[in-house]
């Protein structure tokens, strides 16, 4: 059978570069849709919104859809400017997709969960795989909730979903939006740009984050991996590297002596803080063999380089 796979919110950060990548790296037909009306950079788009189960079905049906990666969904802080709409579109919007793998016989779906699933007491703010889940955002709360429906769709219906929990996605591209670890990703364009930063998160703030390639990496491998071997059937944790403001100005002065940056927190600080340190990866290493390739001084030369020799204020897509 002829692999056939959709990609929903493509327009996204993750979802532009995992297009790129099966695009490139796999013998299957690729499709892009997204909510907004028309995208030229793919070569195959639809325009769907993930609330509207009809126009899902229909493009399944028309195209023959075997994969979906669904990846449309309203991250943690533009979700606290409107809870229900980020509500109904991370659970209502997964629970189409998932309704529709299960009955059309779609073999394989990717779910994105995230470290914003995460939140009160969190000892060291080192997360296990088994944390107990208590979120502080509508995001968190959306993402720990479809981890759930996504297990429970796989026990009752047996559809062979996967999931990461990723964290703060780093790449150089800047359609990014509403999420608290954007500010990783403005501070090269700025650092590029004016030569000057200032940051909505505190010095010495750190986060879990992870270099885009190495989060495609991740996807890629979780659904290339044999069935036996995906045993959490909620969500990986995954970790690439930590650091927090302060730390990624120090490494982008090595390359830019005269970057300035200054620092004043806003909502995004309490989001920021409720997440954990650290991510504690060893299921997802264990279970596929995963291992990150980049560490925060590599990220930072070659977001640095990429920027330079490719005008991304005017693409959505590499
Ligand atoms: C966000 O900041 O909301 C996202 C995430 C960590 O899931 N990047």
């Amino acid at each position: 059978m002829k692999k056939v796979i959709l990609i929903t919110g493509c327009c996204g950060q993750v979802g532009s570069q995992i297009y790129n990548h099966l695009v490139l790296h796999q013998k299957a037909k690729v499709i892009a849709s997204d909510i907004k009306l028309s995208a030229n950079e793919f070569r195959i788009y639809e325009q769907v919104n993930v609330l509207d189960y009809q126009s899902i079905l229909g493009v399944v049906r028309r195209h023959e859809v075997t994969e979906i990666y669904h990846l449309a969904a309203i991250l943690s802080s533009a979700g606290e400017n409107d809870i229900e709409r980020a509500w109904k579109t991370n659970i209502n919007g997964l629970l189409n997709i998932l309704n529709i793998c299960r009955d059309e016989k779609v073999s394989k779906l990717f779910f994105p969960s995230s470290i914003a699933v995460f939140g009160g007491e969190i000892k060291n703010k080192i997360a296990k795989q088994t944390q107990v889940l208590t979120p502080t955002t509508m995001y968190g709360v959306s993402k720990a909730a479809g981890e759930n429906l996504c297990n429970y769709y796989f026990h009752k219906f047996a559809v062979d979903v996967r999931s990461i929990r990723y964290p703060g996605i780093i790449g150089p591209q800047l359609n990014i939006g509403g999420g608290t670890t954007d500010y990783a990703v403005e501070i090269f364009h700025s650092a590029l740009g004016s030569g000057k930063f200032s940051c909505f998160l505190s010095a010495d703030t750190i986060l879990p984050m992870i270099y885009i390639e190495d989060a495609i990496k991740a996807t890629v491998n979780i659904m290339q991996a044999p069935t036996k071997n995906i045993k959490i059937r909620t969500s990986y944790n995954l970790a690439g590297f930590s650091f927090s403001p302060q730390m990624i100005s120090a490494e982008i002065k090595k390359i830019i002596p005269e970057f300035v940056i200054n620092y004043a927190p806003d909502h995004r600080q309490a989001i920021a803080d409720s997440w954990p340190r650290y991510i504690n990866d060893e299921e997802a290493k264990k279970d596929w063999n995963w291992s990150h390739s980049y560490n925060l001084q590599l990220m930072v030369e070659t977001i640095i380089d990429e920027i330079k020799s490719y005008d991304y204020q005017n693409s959505n897509i590499a």
